[in-house]
């Protein structure tokens, strides 16, 4: 079922590669740490923090998997220059999330959590950009282990770490806060297109202090 690699790279869903970034054959994996071992009967999606009506919203696996179904396709662009280009993912709309268990009003930011303890921190406006997807596949297959079985976040506007694989659920934050990588020297905004690697290159309003 799954289209082939030269097949998906030939379209890129933005016109052309950010500034500094080159093109990658393949597939690579990328990823700090261990990949986590999927337990079924243990996983859950948990939507907390700031919610509408001041509840932890939950889905366990088998009520995630019945959510709507939406295709997107995004270009993934590592930080570490390379990108990948016009992969088909399949998943749930960030959008859907949201509708399903809306932010309170205050809600500026969203912390998306993922296996022992990564985290990627979002702007709201990032978060429920159209775009932005819960993909359980790619290229109409179920994603591997390495790549985030069962649940990674795309986010086709911002470099590949703020999109968690292995991917636990969504923190609504009333004020920013850094996550694994933002605490770590990369840029708290991470927009490709404007070259945000670096936290050094942030700006006052960019972020919250180090
Ligand atoms: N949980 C988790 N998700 C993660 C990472 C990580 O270290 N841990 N690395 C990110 C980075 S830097 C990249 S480039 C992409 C790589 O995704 P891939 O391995 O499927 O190509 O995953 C992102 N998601
Ligand atoms: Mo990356």
């Amino acid at each position: 079922m799954g289209q082939p690699e030269s097949r998906e790279q030939q379209g890129a869903a933005q016109s052309g590669l950010p500034p500094g970034q080159r093109l990658q054959r393949g597939w690579p994996v990328t990823h700090y740490g261990p990949v986590p071992k999927f337990k079924p009967d243990r996983w859950e999606f948990r939507v907390f923090g700031a919610t509408a009506d001041g509840e932890k919203h939950c889905w366990n696996h088998e009520e995630f998997s019945a959510l709507p179904f939406s295709t997107v396709v995004a270009d993934l662009h590592c930080v570490t220059k390379f990108s990948m280009l016009g992969a088909e993912w399949g998943g749930v709309r960030a959008q859907t999330l949201a509708e399903l268990a809306p932010p309170a009003p205050g809600v500026t930011h969203v912390m998306v959590w993922a296996e022992y303890g990564y985290s990627a921190n979002l702007r709201l406006a990032d978060f429920s950009d159209a775009q932005t997807l819960f993909a359980t596949h790619k290229a109409g297959e179920l994603l591997t282990a390495e790549h985030g079985f069962p649940l990674r976040l795309v986010v086709p506007r911002l470099y590949a770490w703020k999109g968690p694989k292995w991917v636990r659920g969504i923190e609504y934050m009333t004020a920013d806060r850094r996550g694994f990588w933002e605490e770590r020297g990369y840029h708290n905004l991470g927009d490709p297109w404007q070259e945000q690697r670096y936290s050094y290159q942030e700006g006052p309003q960019d972020g919250p202090e180090l």
